[in-house]
């Protein structure tokens, strides 16, 4: 690939930018045959995991091992499947700054360069973790160990800026079990903001990666830990914490098996206005049963647009830091198993949910700028009032709406945007809002945290729908 590093706005393929594309080629498909080859869809998709993953504007990955690098039959798989790769210890806290201020990048620097040479995104893991941190931090506290925490932040993210896809800023910061409290560590006892003071800073250092908030046991929507990531995130999301994603690990075997509401874990975390990455699967097990589970695990991700990508936690079985469960898709000789095939087949299974062409985190959605004299459809809002206006990334055959509301000048305690849907549309997925129903007239309810609007403030909530949208008219009452 000519130039490997794909700029941000350019690599989530959008449906609608594939239907252009599609439809530019079948356009000057018999004068410009040149140009239709260039534009035409790789000759492997469908046939690997990575390529099959973008025909819906995702990735697929696989966590890394620098030492690995050189074993062939390794690289070939991986070159041959993935188009992300998150480092699986190199990026860790011990692994780039063993002595304080003294930092360590050539084992990440392998993994990286192999990426960027290869065309495939990386995931940066991670910057701030309670484990895997040298001697000399694990023995700080206080505000010493938060100034350390924060320079190291700066630091790794400064350095890598431009080159990380996502970041996993924070990783498993909350506890197991039914408490839904903070893990204690030293990092928590420096004070709760810690968590968003690494957002800050990873934000400040690199202002183009996606920030994602990572962890485990975070994949059964009624756990007590789930639930408590998704108020941190909530409340992130309302403060304005730069938080632009959520990462769940994902690993499965028969004690922790692949929840029945997977789909709702990720179709709720969405809904908060934050991508949603499976960062580190991996599903014990074997034959079909393995297959079947890993085949769920795609579809869920797959039905929900900001399900953006997949990484599996290594390549082959013997590779994988549970090895003895047999979890990953390829076996230790490097064969493709049931797991993969099922795997494949879901990637190709109508991925018709694409992510929605999200803007990079520091680029302002465009807007259109406000009419000078009021539209009559939208007229000024009153003092109790509010106003709604809609924008449209629309393909042959499905719709993303983006929806601005706007508070009048005594501002909203709660708002309802009423859409009249035109037949044969239907919803598919809603965030920052609650819609009331599937077709027809929707009243979409404020979510529980963008309902309280100053005068004039404006939030924003979006929804997909099959069918096409024609011109969407919205009403809004506030209060
Ligand atoms: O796969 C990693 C293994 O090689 C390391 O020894 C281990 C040390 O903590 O970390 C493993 O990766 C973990 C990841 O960084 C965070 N989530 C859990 C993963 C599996 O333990």
């Amino acid at each position: 690939m000519s130039d490997p590093v794909v700029p941000r706005t350019e690599d989530r393929p959008s449906r609608a930018r594939n239907a252009r594309r599609l439809a530019l080629t079948a356009a000057v498909a018999s004068a410009l045959v040149g140009v239709t080859v260039a534009l035409a869809p790789s000759a492997s998709a469908g046939t690997t995991l990575g390529a099959s993953a973008a025909e819906s504007g995702r990735y697929f990955g696989a966590a890394v091992a620098a030492n690995k690098l050189s074993d062939s039959t390794y690289v070939g798989i991986l070159n041959r499947e993935f188009n992300s790769v998150t480092p699986e210890n190199e990026m860790k806290i011990d692994a780039t700054e063993p002595q304080q201020n003294q930092f360590s990048f050539a084992n990440a620097d392998r993994i990286v360069n192999h990426a960027r040479a290869n065309g495939m995104k990386v995931r940066g893991h991670t910057l701030a973790w309670h484990s895997q941190q040298p001697g000399w931090m694990q023995n700080m506290s206080g505000t010493a160990l938060r100034s350390a925490m924060l320079n190291h932040v700066t630091q790794v993210a400064t350095y890598y800026r431009g080159k990380i896809d996502s970041w996993d800023v924070v990783n498993e910061a909350f506890a197991d079990g039914s408490s839904g409290a903070r893990r204690d560590s030293n990092l928590q006892r420096t004070g709760n903001d810690w968590i968003e003071a690494a957002f800050r800073a990873a934000r400040a250092a690199d202002p183009g990666a996606k920030l994602c908030y990572n962890d485990y046991n975070t994949d059964d929507w009624t756990h007590a830990k789930t639930q408590a990531v998704y108020r941190m995130v909530q409340d992130f999301k309302q403060r304005g914490v730069p938080i632009d994603c959520v990462g769940l690990q994902s690993h499965f075997n028969p004690q922790s098996p692949v929840p029945a509401n997977y789909q709702t874990t990720i179709s709720s975390f969405a809904a908060l206005g934050v991508d949603v990455q499976i960062t580190e699967l991996d599903i014990e097990g074997s034959g079909q049963a393995q297959a079947d589970n890993y085949n769920r695990v795609v579809r869920a991700c797959l039905a929900v647009a900001r399900c953006t990508g997949i990484t599996v936690w290594g390549i082959r079985d013997t590779d994988s830091w549970r090895s003895g469960g047999t979890p990953l898709l390829f076996d230790g000789s490097g064969n493709k198993k049931p797991a993969y095939t099922a795997t494949l087949n879901a990637l190709n299974s109508g991925g018709t949910t694409p992510p929605p062409t999200t803007p990079p985190p520091t680029t302002p959605p465009p807007t259109t700028p406000p009419p000078t004299t009021p539209p009559p459809s939208t007229p000024p809002p009153g003092p109790n009032g509010c106003t709604a206006s809609v924008s449209l990334n629309s393909w042959n055959g499905g719709f993303v709406a983006t929806v601005r509301v706007t508070a009048g000048s005594a501002g909203a305690n709660g708002w309802t945007v009423g859409i009249a849907l035109p037949g044969g549309v239907s919803l598919v997925n809603t965030w920052s809002a609650t819609p009331s129903g599937n077709s027809g007239t929707v009243q979409f309810r404020n979510a529980a945290y963008n309902g309280q609007l100053g005068a004039g403030q404006t939030t924003e909530f979006g929804f997909q729908a099959n069918g096409n949208a024609g011109s969407l008219t919205p009403t809004c009452s506030a209060g």
